[in-house]
């Protein structure tokens, strides 16, 4: 059980309107009701109003008072929690949301641990834990289709499909621990062949959720994408373009980027870390050198290189070179400066692009999404995009199955494919936190913010 109340700053730190200043545990409406001083004929105590009711007054240390408030009153079991939760409404600022935190404090709650709301919430069983990672997901997502995947794994999509991957070796599991402990009765045939029929779906079934592994990826923490290619090819242009504001210096001068520069944008939902770089050539002076070496540092770290040619230019030996450097590479070429008279000759595929006419952009973005998605974006795909945790849990669930199909047949030692089955289970019940360490738990929620 836990015993003690809770309490944080909820919103992010800095100025604002309003913040809220949130306290969950047994403790939550006496320590309020010590704190807040209710205002007119409808408000009350905590500890006197009904549940999910909103209450107007003022927050008082002692005699002082600290600030005008509206607290909301939500009883135990009915909250995000499950707790008795309290969340006070303050003005916004630094000064008013520490003096109102620093109250609820002198007034007997601790102060909450990153991620410890969603933690309780997970304790007590309101949430499991891929849902509970999905509330970080919710909050860190960059773009629409992020939310979205995250929304749905927060609504138990992923988990049920996880439940009932699980569900379905513990049934197999039961079975044949029913046979060890029955060893006269031999498994029939028929049966076996249904016992390695399922196990074997459990192997295609987790191999799906595995191929999510790199969308799940890309979805919460986006690509790095570098443009690079030579001097005045038109990369700070086209980054300009990309990101729809004039972000990067653009000039005929050919070395004009120096310093590498980075922003992201959402192409079609998917959040990319655009980096324009100095164009790649034999520098002409010391900082552009600095530049050139940024330029390579950022390629190295690049998941998708977008390589920028002038078609107003015959291929230099340079480009050649790069060409090929960057064939083995994620990448796009892009023949830029398309409106004026077109010397390039060239076989590869490429994405034809005017920058300063704005010619050839969406092409451009359809060609990233293209290169970054294993395959299109379905709706049904949404609710499963698993993380790096799901993967390395489904990973060994995935190699405890095969085992034990490659053992499972006549005459096999059956303790032995049980053993495989339990590890398989047992890793698949960490996804949902049906199997879980307190390790485990103190390094996904550590990742949190305060206040969630
Ligand atoms: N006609 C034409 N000019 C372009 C196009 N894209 C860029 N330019 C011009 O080419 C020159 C160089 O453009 P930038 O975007 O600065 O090129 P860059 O590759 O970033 O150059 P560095 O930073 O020097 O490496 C500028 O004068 C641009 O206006 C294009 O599609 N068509
Ligand atoms: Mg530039």
């Amino acid at each position: 059980m836990i015993e003690d109340t809770i309490a944080a700053i909820a919103t992010p730190i800095g100025e604002g309107a309003l913040a809220v200043i949130r306290l969950s545990g047994e403790n939550a409406l006496t320590i309020a009701a010590e704190c807040f001083k209710p205002i007119g004929n409808s408000s009350f105590s905590p500890t006197k109003a009904d549940t999910h009711t909103l209450h107007y007054g003022k927050i008082v240390s002692g005699e002082r008072e600290i600030d005008e408030v509206l607290i909301s009153v939500m009883l135990a079991p009915r909250t995000f929690t499950r707790e008795n939760v309290v969340e006070i409404t303050c003005h916004g600022g630094m000064v008013a949301s520490r003096s109102v935190l620093q109250a609820v404090l002198s007034a007997g709650a601790r102060s909450a641990e990153p991620g410890e709301f969603t933690r309780r919430a997970f304790i007590n069983g309101r949430i499991d834990l891929a849902q509970a990672e999905a509330v970080s997901d919710v909050i860190q997502a960059h773009t629409d289709l992020a939310l979205a995947a995250a929304n749905e794994q927060l609504g138990g999509k992923l988990s049920q499909r996880i439940n009932h991957l699980r569900d379905d070796l513990m049934h197999t599991l039961a079975h044949i621990e029913a046979h060890i402990d029955f060893p006269d009765e031999d498994i029939s045939p028929d049966t076996m062949a249904q016992l390695k029929g399922r196990l074997e779906a459990a192997v295609a079934f987790i191999e799906e959720l595995l191929a999510t592994a790199d969308e799940g990826r890309i979805l919460r923490r986006g690509i790095r994408a570098v443009i690079v290619g030579r001097p005045n090819s038109g990369k700070s242009s086209l980054l300009n373009q990309l990101l729809g504001h004039d972000r990067a210096i653009v000039a005929t001068t050919a070395g004009t980027t120096r310093d590498t520069i980075e922003e992201t944008a959402n192409i079609r939902g998917i959040p990319v870390v655009f980096i324009d770089t100095a164009g790649l050539r034999e520098a002409t002076n010391e900082v552009e050198a600095e530049g050139i070496r940024r330029s390579h540092d950022s390629i190295s770290r690049a998941e998708l290189i977008l390589h920028v040619i002038d078609a107003s230019e015959a291929l230099t030996e340079e480009d050649r070179l790069y060409l090929e450097q960057f064939a083995i590479r994620k990448r796009v070429i892009i023949a830029n400066k398309m409106d004026l008279s077109r010397i390039l000759e060239f076989e590869e595929e490429c994405v034809e692009t005017s920058a300063t006419q704005g010619i050839g952009i969406e092409a451009l973005k359809d060609a990233i999404r293209d290169k970054v998605w294993s395959g299109e974006i379905q709706a049904d795909m949404l609710p499963a995009m698993i993380n790096a945790r799901h993967q390395d849990a489904l990973v060994r669930a995935q190699e405890g199955v095969k085992q034990s199909l490659h053992i499972l047949g006549p005459d096999a030692p059956l303790e032995l494919v049980a053993a495989d089955l339990r590890i398989a289970t047992n890793a698949v019940g960490e996804v949902v936190g049906k199997t879980s360490t307190e390790d485990l738990l103190d390094s996904i929620f550590s990742q949190f913010c305060i206040g969630k």
